[in-house]
Formats: structure tokens, C-alpha cells, sequence
């Protein structure tokens, strides 16, 4: 049967038009600490028409998908000439993902991918896979992308197609269009989710690092680290300590990993990160927050107990269900904060607060007693407090 090319194009244009000019809606009232916004930010489908399909009726009489792209998810962000931009985990059905950005004017909704994704250069051992990257503009004067690469384990059985190594892929850019890829970070373990701190600490770069004995599992690891290193071109951990550890019975039990690089504020620094733990259903990934010392960015202040986010309704169900991940936030002049966030290995959204709550937030929310009896002291101190204000004792 003949398909109507051109009544097909016109349909498909349409709806991705609606889409990506959707207005996107505060949920409200929110928790007081931040509001989420109704419709994810980016989608697999917020890809433009151009790259999953051949726009040819010749060579595609029935307008089929010729490379179907089926989610954007764990973007790094950064505002970048007055733009909300996102540098999306693109993936295809093929399971390769990519890099790709899309900006936005006003930063919760109208996000565009530019017309080609990231083309990035490889170093002599080629990916496999790259994703998850993290933005950092650095006071050196680069933007930096550190991201997972990940390659087929060489020491893996014959058979054994899935064992892998994560190491953590740099590259440095002006544009975000054109990349200059450095050598991988040089590290004993495995490592995910590094992540460069924007400021130079004694005069040396410093990297946020999640150490892991395999492919999936921190292991040893015992949780976010921390290195010092000289050169960036030529990045090599020699010493590591790790500065915010995993817990029994927590929320990052598992493992964690830092999200987007951390911010500055006038009480210390702001960090956002993930934290997994096993159950039932598998790995159950959410958010936290901590801080650190405004003067040394390794030192723990405060971390409220419990997670900051969690998956909610449709946030719960994707590619890898039940998890929440984030590696990117853009924070306004006025202390407004975007939290791009990813669901499932699906889709992006975010949530907005402003560094005055979340500082709140993190100083204010009692620390995890570990156990059951002092969550319950500590909730008996609140309901106390707050009878006594009601009168009622
Ligand atoms: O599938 C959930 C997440 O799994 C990994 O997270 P971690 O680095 O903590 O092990 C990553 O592959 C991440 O991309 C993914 O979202």
C-alpha cells in the first residue's frame, strides 16, 4: 500500500512542534524545599525529525525511522550565552549513546538539541560507550566534559560479552561545538562519575571521583573521593581519600556518585549527588544533598538524613526503572536553581528551588541517627516543639 509521504511528514512535524514548544507547568504546592515541573524537559522524542528519519521519499517512500533514538537522559548543564543548556546522554535503540546539546530559553521548557550531536574526538583505545557527562567551567578558562567511557573488559572469559571497565573520558572545549578529547584520568580502580571542581585548590585541579572495584559495583570504594591533580592534560590520581562515605541501612548503602560539580555559597559548598540501594525490585537510585567547608571543599559539614528526591509516578518506569540520577543544575545570578534530573534512564525534567532553601535544607534537616529508635527521637523532638507551639502541651 502507497503511504501518503508528505500528509505523514506533516503529521509528524506537528507533533514534535507541540512537543518541544510545550509550556511547562509548576507542580505545586511542593515540599517547600522544590518545586518539579509537570512535563519532562527532554525526551528521546524531542530529537529533531531529521535524524530519525530519511526526510526522502525516494529513498523512504513510507517515511519509516531509519535510527530510532529512544531517550535523553543524564545531561550535564551550564549556562552558556544566556541559554539553559543541557548536554544530554543521547541514546539510540542500538544502546550506543552520545552526546548531544539542547538549549532552552528560560530553562524548564522549548529545549532544542542543536542540529548535530557531539562529534567526539577518541583517544587510541576507541569507546564503546560514553555517557553522563559533567560540565565545569573552570576558572582556567576551559570547559571541561569528564564522562563515563566505557570499553569491553579485555580480561573478560571468551563468551563473557557484558564484563566492562569504566575509566572517566575528559575533554575540554570553548564552544561546546568543537572538543578537544585529553588522555582518560589515570586511576588504580575503575571509576564513574567524576567529576572537576571549578576552582583550583592549593594551585591544583581537583577531582571529585567514585572509586569501584567492577563494571556495576563501588565495592571497596566506600563512596565519593577526592584527588588533587596537577595537569589536566595529563590527569593522574596518585592520592585519593574519600570524603563522603556510604552508610548500612542508608539511602547510598550501594554506592553514590557526585552529581554536577558543586556550588559555591557563602555558608560552604552546595554538593548534589546519587545514592543506591539494593531491594526487591533491584537497584533503587535517588538524590542527596551535602555540604562541605567553604575554605576546604573535602571537608563534610552537613548531609541531611534520607534522599532529597526519589522517583515519583511515571519517573518510577523506563529503560532501567526506579531510578532517579543527576548530573547537572545551573544556578541563576538571582540564586534561582534548575536541578535537571533524569528518570529511569529515560527522560530529563527538572525541579526548580533557590541556594537560600536548599542551604536551608541541608543546616536544617536532622542528620540519619543510622537507627530506627533515634529517627523517632529525633521526630519526637519536632512533634514536641510543635505542640508546645499549638498550646496542646
Ligand atoms: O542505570 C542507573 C545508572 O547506573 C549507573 O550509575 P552508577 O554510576 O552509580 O553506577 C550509570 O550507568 C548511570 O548512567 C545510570 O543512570
Amino acid at each position: 500500500m502507497k503511504t501518503d509521504f508528505n500528509s505523514r511528514l506533516s503529521l509528524l512535524t506537528a507533533n514534535h512542534q507541540r512537543l518541544i514548544s510545550r509550556k511547562n507547568e509548576k507542580v505545586v504546592p511542593g515540599n517547600g524545599i522544590f518545586y518539579r515541573y509537570k512535563y519532562p524537559v527532554l525526551t528521546g522524542e524531542h530529537a529533531p525529525l531529521f535524524w530519525r528519519y530519511d526526510l526522502d521519499p525516494v529513498t523512504n517512500p513510507h517515511l519509516m525511522e531509519r535510527f530510532g533514538i529512544h531517550a535523553a537522559f543524564n545531561a550535564g548543564a551550564m549556562k552558556f550565552e544566556g541559554k539553559y543548556i543541557l548536554a544530554a546522554r543521547v541514546e539510540g535503540n542500538d544502546r550506543k549513546s552520545f552526546f548531544a546539546i539542547a538549549e532552552s530559553p528560560n530553562g524548564v521548557d522549548n529545549f532544542r538539541f542543536w542540529d548535530y550531536p557531539v562529534t567526539m574526538p577518541e583517544t587510541d583505545i576507541p569507546d564503546t560507550n560514553v555517557y553522563d557527562m559533567r560540565l565545569t567551567q573552570h576558572e582556567d578558562g576551559w570547559i571541561y566534559g569528564i564522562f563515563c567511557s566505557e570499553r569491553k573488559d579485555p580480561s573478560a572469559p571468551a563468551g563473557d560479552l557484558s564484563s566492562a571497565v569504566a575509566a572517566a573520558g575528559i575533554a575540554r572545549t570553548h564552544d561546546l561545538k568543537k572538543w578537544e578529547r585529553l588522555p582518560d584520568l589515570k586511576t588504580k580502580s575503575q571509576q564513574r562519575n567524576v567529576v572537576l571542581h571549578p576552582e583550583f585548590v592549593n594551585g591544583k585541579y581537583a577531582l571529585y571521583t567514585r572509586p569501584q572495584d567492577g563494571f556495576i559495583d563501588a565495592g571497596s570504594g566506600g563512596g565519593i573521593g577526592w584527588a588533587l591533580v596537577d595537569d589536566m592534560t595529563h590527569a593522574e590520581i596518585k592520592e585519593e581519600k574519600i570524603i563522603n562515605l556510604r552508610y548500612y541501612h542508608t539511602i547510598k548503602e550501594q554506592k553514590n556518585g557526585e552529581g554536577p560539580h558543586p556550588v559555591k555559597t557563602p555558608e560552604g559548598w552546595l554538593h548534589l549527588a546519587h545514592g543506591v540501594r539494593g531491594c526487591a525490585a533491584g537497584l533503587r537510585y535517588v538524590l542527596y544533598l551535602y555540604m562541605t567547608d567553604s575554605k576546604d571543599p573535602s571537608k563534610l559539614i552537613a548531609e541531611p538524613a534520607g534522599f532529597f528526591m526519589a522517583p515519583e509516578g511515571e519517573e518510577r518506569v523506563g529503560d532501567v526503572s526506579n531510578v532517579l540520577f543527576t548530573n547537572g543544575w545551573i544556578i541563576d545570578d538571582d540564586g534561582t536553581v534548575f536541578i535537571y534530573y533524569a528518570s529511569s534512564d529515560t527522560r530529563m525534567h527538572v525541579a526548580v528551588s533557590t541556594i537560600e532553601k536548599l542551604v536551608d535544607y541541608c543546616l536544617n534537616t536532622p542528620a540519619d541517627g543510622l537507627r530506627s529508635a533515634a529517627s523517632v527521637k529525633t521526630l519526637n523532638k519536632l512533634i514536641d516543639k510543635n505542640l508546645k507551639l499549638q498550646n496542646r502541651i
